[in-house]
């Protein structure tokens, strides 16, 4: 047997894994909570951490949820959209699921191949009557092109909504990446490099004041004060116990980034340069978070195809993930109603990625080991 598979008998490696606080600083920063009674619905642990992630992510405006995708469902109920709106579909189920699910049709535009976010160079041509908004992702924690996105959405008079799922505390020329757009939706998933446990956040600028009061409204059933319910709204407050691992996340956010980004420049060194895989580029001005490691493999070049590489890592116990395989627009439940072939780019990046391990606690000589059973296949 070799080193490898001895190694697989011992522990699995995951995709990721969550970043804790110790238990002891949780039930510090919870206890106050505990002798309250006061759970839920917008109470004191909530604000703090609203103003705390308005300092740290440079906006004006947040408004926290349970999750990233009720952000998105809900941002897009409050600007009252109807119609078109253009996405993309290299994404997690949420981006289109939460288009749909508002009564909008998704219309979809490719990526470009360099950092897979939509490609704005063919935005123009998806453009109708219909069209209300533009729903870009930016994925892996790369930023779609947010100055050409935002000349043709004035020019048309569209709203621009992204989903920040991937991007948390990234900044571009040291701008905070939610200043972007008409609106921003974070998730803080236990899997993200912030989380708190479930939970999301969308950002805004001051001109769109009357669409946070509406979030606040919606996330919260409509109710505006007791016994007057405004707007047909839906429970999305973030509780006291998820603002409290937040609370604690925030203060250990500088070195959670720190220690991914070793992680990321280890498999940087082994993997960069070898023909056939392609990784991820260092986008200009930007401040990244190291959120994920994409990887491409040709199959023509490398030898080995993304489904073997994950076949040959998973029987090593290690459980990179194909983020994200298949395109949304690919998925049975919108057969027939979408086609993944009006998307080249994206159904090929999706056939070719593969998302490697990346946490902060990931031992720099488990990624040496990760790279070594790539390149050696196995
Ligand atoms: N937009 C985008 C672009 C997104 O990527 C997402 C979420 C959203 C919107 C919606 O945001 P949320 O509503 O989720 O806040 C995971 C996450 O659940 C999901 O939040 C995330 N994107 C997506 C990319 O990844 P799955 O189905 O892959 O999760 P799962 O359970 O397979 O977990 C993946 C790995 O994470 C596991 O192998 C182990 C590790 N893990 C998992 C959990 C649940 C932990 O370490 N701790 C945990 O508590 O979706």
């Amino acid at each position: 047997m070799n080193n490898n598979k001895k190694k697989n008998k011992e522990e699995k490696i995951l995709v990721t894994r969550s970043s804790m606080p110790s238990i002891e600083e949780y039930m510090e920063e919870l206890r106050s909570v505990w002798d309250s009674r006061y759970l839920t619905n917008m109470g004191v642990k909530h604000e703090e951490l609203k103003e705390a992630l308005k300092a740290y992510l440079k906006v004006d405006n947040i408004e926290l949820f349970t999750n990233g995708h009720n952000a998105i469902e809900l941002s897009l109920q409050a600007f009252a959209l109807k119609g078109e709106v253009i996405t993309t579909p290299f994404t997690f189920a949420s981006t289109t699921h939460a288009i749909v699910r508002c009564g909008l049709k998704p219309v979809f535009c490719d990526i470009n191949p360099k950092d897979y976010t939509m490609d704005p160079g063919r935005i123009r041509e998806l453009i109708t009557d219909r069209t209300c908004a533009i729903l870009p992702v930016h994925v892996y924690g790369n930023i779609c092109r947010v100055d050409e996105i935002d000349r043709i959405a004035k020019e048309y008079g569209l709203k621009v909504i992204y989903d920040a799922a991937h991007a948390f505390g990234e900044s571009l020329d040291g701008r905070g990446i939610g200043t972007f757009g008409d609106a921003s939706c974070y998730s803080f998933h236990a899997t993200k490099v912030f989380h708190t446990i479930e939970g999301g956040a969308v950002c805004f600028g001051n001109r769109e004041k009357a669409f946070g009061e509406m979030l606040y409204l919606l996330k919260d059933f409509g109710i505006s004060r007791e016994n007057n319910v405004e707007a047909v709204g839906t429970n999305a407050k973030l509780n006291e116990f998820c603002a409290v691992m937040g609370l604690c996340n925030l203060r250990h956010i500088a070195e959670e980034i720190a220690r991914r980004k070793k992680v990321s420049e280890r498999y940087d060194r082994n993997l960069q340069g070898i023909p056939g895989l392609t990784l991820r580029k260092a986008q200009p001005g930007l401040t990244m978070n190291y959120g994920y490691y994409p990887i491409l493999f040709n199959k023509e070049i490398f030898g080995l195809s993304r489904d073997e590489a994950a076949e040959i890592l998973s029987a090593n116990g290690i459980f990179a993930r194909k983020y994200f395989y298949p395109t949304t627009n690919a998925f049975d439940c919108y057969r027939g109603i979408f086609d993944p072939a009006e998307t080249p780019v994206a159904k090929q990046i999706s056939e070719q990625v593969l998302t490697l391990p990346l946490f902060a606690d990931l031992p720099l000589e488990e990624v040496d080991r990760i790279c070594s059973i790539i390149i050696n296949r196995g």
